[in-house]
């Protein structure tokens, strides 16, 4: 007679020989409980990351300096939105519901991306975000092409084609402001002296630290590590620093030629760490306003679930 454990054996050697030969995991297919866990934590984070990102940027909508450049922003904040829905779509078919998804970003159960609890507070920071932030989340997504859950995967193709968009928006913001007046340039230069350091963060701890790393790469959800990514990102953020003709934040930063990479300053954890446990600049606002926003649009809920409802049962009713 087979015992469960040894079904259960046999199911995992099973999926990972899946996940090994490449071929991507879908909703219905068998999947062990912890990776399951695995990627709805790492997927609503994300989901909430692009909607708690919305703010920042959401700052500056009114206050943009032309009607082309709002016009622009309003684009790339509604995206973000977008993003936002196709990864709760994407984590819904996990078995979690939308409403337990909010409620944990709402009490602090779930995290969302460092990044957004830092305040933006000139024209050149919209910039920095597009260019750093959408950069760095470029870098990470590419790789999670690749990933293995399916829906997850898909849904990171359209992503980037739209965050590839968002960074040149930023950057050409960030040429702009470089090649303008020297108050321009000193903007640009300070909006790039603060978003370095958190854009480096947001790659997460060393790989030493990072706690779901292990399983993750094992079963291919993260495809890079996170030391790999940031060193990436550093790399490629140095000639475009040098083309806006600004100084590079980091004074330490050092060609490595055995490396082949850029060798660079350590990051200070005991801020990110700070900011991820709740205690950045902007956490507890980011989060009140996405509860007041969320009271708020109860009765657009409400009606489309009404609407949907009568539209069930016209359909039953026709059927029957
Ligand atoms: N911020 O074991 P680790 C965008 C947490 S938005 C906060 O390495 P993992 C955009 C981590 O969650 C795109 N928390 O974790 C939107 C874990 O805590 P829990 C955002 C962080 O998951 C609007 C603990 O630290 N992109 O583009 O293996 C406007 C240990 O870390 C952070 C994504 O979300 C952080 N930076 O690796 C503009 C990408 N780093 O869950 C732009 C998808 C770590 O145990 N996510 N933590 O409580 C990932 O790729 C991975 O989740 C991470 C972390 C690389 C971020």
């Amino acid at each position: 007679m087979i015992t469960n454990t040894a079904q259960e054996t046999e199911l995992e050697l099973l999926f990972q020989a899946k996940i090994d030969t490449e071929q991507k995991i879908e909703p219905k297919d068998w999947m062990p409980d912890a990776y399951r866990q695995n990627l709805i934590r790492q997927m609503s984070q994300h989901a909430h990351s692009e909607v708690i990102g919305m703010q920042p940027e959401g700052n500056w909508i009114t206050r943009a300096p032309s009607l082309r450049r709002k016009a622009v922003l309003l684009s790339k904040v509604q995206d973000e939105a977008g993003h936002g829905l196709y990864l709760y779509s994407a984590t819904e078919t996990l078995g979690i519901s939308r409403a337990e998804m909010i409620t944990a970003l709402q009490t602090g159960t779930a995290k969302y991306a460092s990044i957004f609890n830092y305040p933006t507070q000139t024209w050149g920071d919209m910039g920095a975000i597009g260019w750093l932030v959408d950069g760095a989340a470029i870098c990470n997504q590419v790789s999670l092409q690749r990933t293995s859950y399916g829906p997850y995967a898909r849904s990171m193709i359209r992503i980037c084609k739209e965050e590839s968009f968002h960074q040149r928006q930023g950057y050409q913001i960030m040429i702009e402001l470089a090649h303008g007046t020297p108050a321009q340039k000193e903007m640009a230069q300070d909006s790039l002296n603060r978003f370095y350091w958190p854009s480096l963060m947001m790659f997460g701890p060393h790989d030493s630290e990072s706690a779901h790393l292990a399983r993750s790469m094992k079963w291919k959800i993260k495809r890079e590590t996170n030391d790999d990514l940031r060193q990436k990102f550093i790399n490629q953020t140095v000639s475009q620093i040098n083309y806006l003709g600004l100084d590079h934040p980091d004074k330490a930063l050092q060609w490595n030629e055995e490396r082949g990479h850029y060798d660079s300053s350590e990051l200070n954890w005991d801020e990110f760490y700070s900011v991820i446990n709740g205690n950045g600049h902007c956490n507890r606002q980011r989060i009140q306003h996405h509860v007041k926003a969320h009271e708020e649009g109860a009765w657009v809920r409400e009606a489309t679930a009404a609407y949907n409802l009568k539209k069930q049962l016209k359909l039953a009713r026709d059927a029957a």
